[in-house]
């Protein structure tokens, strides 16, 4: 067991950048993480050695990001009962519609919480895991209600020219 209690996973290399943003939230909140490239297509081993290890190494919540025929949130719900949460990457042909259908619609059983395309769905897969964590940690549920103080109070009430 580890203190890490969230997964960062992404199918490609080039889904970092719109992944990083679901791990600087976690870093605003100070929530420990790991990152790991683990491929449906490209290496199916490392899902399945990841899948299989999860709760064991103390994992509580899985960020999956994918971009097109996008099979890895699915895969990975499928080999552990750690929730995952599936984080569709736009995509260049599709805009990332492909990568949306292929983690939206699991079979009943296996299912992943699915956020919106590209960078904000990544960015509210980290709060999403916050409020998992927070469930059961009272000192993130503070910071936690902070975050979301803080960006209603940022919200002008009235829109300006500037
Ligand atoms: C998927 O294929 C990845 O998640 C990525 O979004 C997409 C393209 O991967 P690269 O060809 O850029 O490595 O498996």
């Amino acid at each position: 067991m580890t203190d890490i209690k969230v997964g960062i996973i992404m199918g490609s290399q080039s889904d970092w950048p719109t992944m990083r943003e679901a791990a600087n939230l976690l870093d605003d909140l100070g929530i420990p993480y790991e990152t790991r490239i683990v491929s449906a297509h490209r290496t199916p081993d490392r899902l399945w050695d990841y899948g299989r290890g999860a709760v064991a190494r103390g994992l509580q919540v899985i960020i999956a990001g994918a971009g097109g025929a996008a099979h890895l949130p699915g895969m990975m719900a499928s080999k552990t009962r750690v929730p995952v949460i599936g984080v569709p990457v736009q995509t260049r042909a599709l805009s990332g519609v492909d990568s949306l259908y292929s983690i939206l619609q699991m079979p009943r059983g296996f299912p992943v919480a699915t956020m919106a395309i590209g960078a904000a769905g990544a960015a509210n897969a980290g709060l999403m895991a916050a409020g998992i964590l927070a469930l059961n940690d009272p000192d993130l549920a503070v910071r936690l209600d902070k975050w979301r103080d803080d960006l209603s109070a940022s919200i002008p009430e009235e829109p300006s020219d500037d």
